[in-house]
């Protein structure tokens, strides 16, 4: 529809079906919510926000609005505004009702609302406004155009009251202002979460140069919170955020942009001195997890331009192998984004992009472009084909690391690591392996452990940054095979949960910040080589207590300074009183250990989560886990559980 078939009567004849496509009623919403917004958890509840938030994005794509306003109330309300068009107020004939109406209790299946080309963004082609509607206790909608303020309100998606004028404006006032408050029938929960809706929108405002996203928090008096985005370098300023915590192997941000085939394509990218490849994909501003065509097109481009320029320049021998795209990958931050009419979703749960043109399209302007790039640019072509060069030999170094552990272990059977001294269970469900930080830890752990149940493994001092190393160097560290092969699962292409030997992957460090940076550095290993075992909970952190106070021959732990002050003021501050401060695990003998932390009617466990908001921001985040005796300490681990938040990883 154009602004003036939706703003003036139409015929029947005009406005048929092939507009709005099969409509159904909000009811279907209500029942299965899941099925509209993937589910009713914190993230459903969030969803809600993106979808208002991206029928405003689409009328910034198509150039009417440059500026989106998101405030979280007081009672979590949520207000979007946008300074656009305005959503149209005119009757629609074939409906009876104006076009903001329709656009709220209608629920477009699988259609597209605008059609011609209007609509480009939204996993749900702007369905998504009436299916906000239909999970908001109440919504009211206010728009501004032609002079006025028109507003009406909606309760669980039914028409409060008709679109009436509520105040004059200036004619050169114009755009759209969505409040609505979730339904806690609904939702599992109702309130807002400042950081995840600050994450995405920080996204939103990458992949839409020059748009304006403010948001703020307005419910708590005293610490309004407010932030603001605004690139106008769009994705290329993306990848330089992506890359601030590392070093970049050159200046420029590559950034590549055109349309072929109706495809609307962008590209950044930069190289940092780390070994790992960060590519992220979108299309129509929505990420795809598992990539899709957009992302095999770069790939392509990237492997074949990079092998011509480094044959043509001499940079690769004519004795040495073709780079591999991973070789070329290596320490690759870069985001692909496409905008198309139509996409799509294929895999298991539809989050990578189907549509072939979409390959071509990227390939073909990757290609042209970055051959023009490296022209121009010989320096820059030269410093990524010497590091591409150098992950070659270093890939080929570690394949015959690996190939040799392989056959290593095929001939000596599966053979255990020496200082791994293992559980007598077999069955992986009731066991535990706690890596220990120390041989001296590492030796009490074995005296104070439950030997049928509980695996110990010590590693001495820090284990090798995996972030910072390339993979010849990992496959060949000690500390590293010793945990692989204990943990029985293989990695990479290799890995296999089913073989995992313990359900319960402890790490155990000294209460102090040099543990702390083992447990993170533990943790980027298994985050890098074995994700799995995050994502599906087996990997704790074991919880050590800091002081130990006796007195008239009775003991307590206290796992921090303020527990400690806790305690001393329920037995009284005198000199009876024992402090003992636990410089490391090694300060314990095995029971104390035992009854501190290893014990599971006792200990505390921490459960590492995957907190992904966005997927270019993963947090681990804990979970506590207790044994049945320690109720108090309840509150003060869950204020502190999360100390290695935000790992940069
Ligand atoms: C597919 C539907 C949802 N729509 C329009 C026009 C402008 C417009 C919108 C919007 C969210 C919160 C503040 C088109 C499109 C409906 O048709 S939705 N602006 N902003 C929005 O929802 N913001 C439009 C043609 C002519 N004039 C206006």
């Amino acid at each position: 529809m154009s602004t003036e078939e939706l703003n003036n009567p139409v015929s029947e004849e005009e406005y048929g079906a092939d507009q709005i496509q099969i409509l159904k009623g909000l009811e279907a919403v209500r029942k299965r919510p899941g099925m509209y917004i993937g589910s009713t958890s914190e993230r459903g509840l969030h969803h809600l926000v993106y979808e208002i938030v991206d029928n405003a994005v689409d009328e910034a794509l198509a150039g009417f609005c440059n500026t989106i306003k998101v405030t979280i109330q007081k009672g979590d309300i949520i207000v979007v505004e946008d300074n656009g068009r305005g959503i149209p107020v005119g009757i629609n004939h074939d409906s009876g009702k104006t076009a903001v109406e329709v656009v709220f209790t209608i629920l477009h299946a699988g259609g597209k609302f605008g059609g011609g080309g209007y609509k480009v963004s939204g996993g749900l082609h702007g369905v998504g406004a009436s299916v906000v509607n239909a999970l908001s206790e109440w919504l009211e909608v206010e728009i501004s155009r032609d002079g006025h303020v028109y507003k009406q309100r909606y309760e669980r998606g039914n028409v409060c009251n008709e679109l009436k004028i509520v105040q004059d404006i200036d004619e050169s006032v114009t755009g759209t202002k969505v409040t609505f408050k979730p339904d806690a029938e609904i939702f599992e929960t109702v309130i807002f979460d400042f950081d995840t809706l600050k994450t995405r929108l920080r996204e939103t405002a990458f992949l839409t140069k020059g748009i304006r996203i403010e948001l703020y928090d307005l419910r708590d008096d005293e610490h309004l919170r407010e932030r603001v985005f605004h690139y106008e370098g769009g994705i290329k300023e993306f990848v330089t955020y992506l890359n601030r915590s590392k070093s970049a192997l050159y200046d420029d941000v590559l950034y590549f942009e055109g349309t072929k085939d109706g495809v609307y394509v962008e590209v950044a990218m930069q190289h940092n001195d780390s070994y790992t490849e960060s590519i992220y994909s979108f299309v129509n501003n929505i990420n795809t997890p598992e990539g899709g065509t957009q992302l095999t097109g770069l790939k392509n481009a990237l492997t074949k331009t990079f092998n011509d320029y480094g044959r043509e320049q001499k940079l690769l021998k004519e004795s040495e192998p073709n780079l591999s795209g991973e070789d070329i990958r290596e320490g690759l931050t870069a985001i692909v984004s496409v905008k198309i009419e139509d996409p799509q979703f294929e895999g298991q749960t539809k989050q990578k992009l189907g549509n072939s043109e979409a390959r071509g399209a990227v390939e073909n302007i990757v290609t042209e472009q970055l051959t023009y790039y490296l022209e121009q640019n010989p320096n820059v072509g030269k410093i990524i084909c010497e590091k591409s060069v150098l992950a070659q030999r270093a890939r080929e170094a570690a394949r015959k690391a690996k190939e040799l552990t392989r056959r290593k272990t095929a001939l000596e059977g599966s053979s255990l690591p020496g200082k791994l001294a293992d559980c007598s269970d077999k069955n992986p469900e009731n066991c535990e392996i706690y890596i220990v930080e120390g041989d001296s830890a590492g030796g009490s752990a074995k005296t104070a452990r439950s030997r049928a149940t509980q695996a110990i493994l010590p590693l001495r001092g820090k284990i090798l940054n995996v972030e910072k190393a390339r993979l010849d160097r990992i496959y060949g560290n000690a500390e590293i095979k010793a945990m692989i092969t204990a943990f029985g699962t293989g990695i990479h292409d290799d890995f296999d949960i089913t073989k995992l030997r313990y359900h319960k992957i402890i790490i155990m460090t000294d209460a102090d910040v040099d543990g702390a940076h083992i447990a993170t550095l533990m943790l980027t290993f298994i985050y890098r080589f074995m994700p799995e075992l995050i994502k599906q909970g087996y990997v704790y952190l074991a919880q050590p207590p800091l002081y130990k106070l006796e007195k008239n021959k009775k003991t307590w732990y206290a796992y921090s300074d303020d527990e400690l002050d806790k305690i001393l003021s329920e037995v009284g501050r005198d000199q009876n009183n024992r402090i003992q401060r636990y410089k490391g695990l090694g300060e314990m003998d095995a029971d104390q250990l035992w009854e501190t932390t290893m014990d599971p009617e006792k200990r505390i466990l921490l459960k590492v989560c995957m907190d992904e908001t966005a997927e270019s921001e993963v947090d681990l985040t804990f979970t506590t886990l207790m044994g049945d005796k320690v109720e108090p300490r309840r509150e003060f681990i869950e204020e502190n559980a999360r100390f290695v938040k935000n790992l940069d990883i």
